[in-house]
């Protein structure tokens, strides 16, 4: 959802000068010790892309040049380096790709309801938790493997992570657009460690819902086509997170949700029967957000609810839009 600032810069200890160095043929025997450390380390699912050209920029072409992108600027930008991430990073020669489950633990009664919260937004917010073991598995790396110098990327800079995971093999890109994992289904976050370290790249795995169109039905905007792009201009999901403005047509008609939505996800077969997620993401401790309460917020009510939360990438004002036409559901 973000694209700018937040970009860990890590080198092994006194390493830096060697970030260039001449790399050895890939290592199997060190990529697996690294996808199990990333497990160890608390992340759901590792897997390996190549951090050169993924060979998938036309679809991203066609997205930007309809307009797909809405008002998020930054995705038209950077165009060579979102296509190779050894760019973005000189000298990498592959991308770990790192993904968390954050599907309910049981039922999950809110599903639909006016005012939800998406569920990838429920918990702590995933770039503080993800930046956080990224960090912790960079220092285990550099243990293992004393030239190790990368960098992380939490939905942050200009990096397809999705394509990247299904270069990586974690999972395949499903209609909705969506990375669906065996297993964890498309409730899943992604980030990505570029580095110098010569790990052998995994495989793409085939995309198992063709013969299923739920996703796009489900969509009550149409925001989806038959191919996987989804036209921001119309998602809920953009509307009620990125878009600055007063509420839009498909907000007033549609919007159930005070931030992100989940629609699309909720009406796929693959989001059925999974590993429950990671605690920290799924949960919060601090009191529940109603729709009935936020109507009554002030500024400050707004900034102790979202504080910690990746709530709070919708401002106050956009909050109160998104309650109202949410409660507006009520009434139908
Ligand atoms: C911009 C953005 C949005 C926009 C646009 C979404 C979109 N579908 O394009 C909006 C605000 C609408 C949005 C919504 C959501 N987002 Co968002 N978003 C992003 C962001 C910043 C960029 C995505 C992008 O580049 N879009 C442009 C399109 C064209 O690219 P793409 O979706 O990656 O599609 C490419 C692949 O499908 C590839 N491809 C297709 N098949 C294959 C096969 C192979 C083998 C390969 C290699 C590639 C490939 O081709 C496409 C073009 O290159 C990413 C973070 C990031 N830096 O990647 C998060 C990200 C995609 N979002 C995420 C999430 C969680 C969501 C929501 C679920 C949140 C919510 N519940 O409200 C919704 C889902 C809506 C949906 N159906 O996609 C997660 C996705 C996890 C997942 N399981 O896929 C990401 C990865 C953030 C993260 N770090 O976890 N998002």
């Amino acid at each position: 959802m973000r694209e700018k600032g937040n970009i860990e810069i890590h080198f092994a200890r006194g390493t830096s000068q060697r970030y260039n160095r001449r790399m050895v043929s890939p290592d199997a025997e060190l990529t697996a010790v690294v996808c199990d450390l990333a497990i160890e380390v608390g992340f759901s699912r590792a897997g390996v892309a190549p951090a050169g050209d993924l060979g998938c920029s036309e679809k991203f072409d066609e997205w930007v040049a309809r307009g797909w992108h809405a008002d998020m600027t930054y995705m038209g930008l950077h165009e060579s380096k979102r296509r190779r991430p050894d760019l973005l990073v000189p000298g990498a020669v592959s991308v770990l790709s790192l993904a968390v489950g954050y599907a309910p633990d049981g039922e999950d009664s809110t599903e639909g309801a006016p005012g939800y919260i998406a569920r990838f937004a429920r918990g702590r917010d995933y770039h503080k938790v993800l930046k956080r073991w990224c960090r912790e598995l960079m220092d285990r790396l550099c243990e293992i493997a004393p030239d190790f110098a990368g960098r992380a990327f939490v939905d942050t800079a200009p990096v397809m992570e999705r394509s990247l995971a299904a270069a990586a093999g974690l999972g395949w890109i499903g209609r909705n657009g969506c990375l669906i994992v065996d297993g964890l289904g498309s409730y899943v976050v992604l980030c990505e460690i570029v580095s110098n370290l010569p790990l052998v790249p995994g495989s793409p795995v085939e995309r198992a819902c063709d013969e299923c169109d739920a996703c796009i039905r489900a969509c009550p905007t149409g925001a989806l086509d038959a191919d996987g792009l989804v036209d921001s201009r119309k998602c809920l999901s953009y509307l009620t997170i990125e878009h600055r403005g007063p509420a839009t047509e498909e907000m007033i008609s549609c919007n159930r949700s005070l931030y992100g939505c989940d629609l699309c996800q909720e009406a796929c077969p693959h989001n059925s029967d999974l590993t429950p997620g990671d605690d920290e993401l799924i949960s919060w401790n601090g009191p529940e957000i109603r729709l009935a309460d936020v109507g009554g917020w002030t500024a400050e009510d707004w900034d102790i609810a979202t504080r910690g939360r990746a709530i709070r990438r919708a401002k106050y004002d956009m909050f109160i839009r998104n309650a109202v036409t949410a409660a507006a559901r009520l009434v139908e």
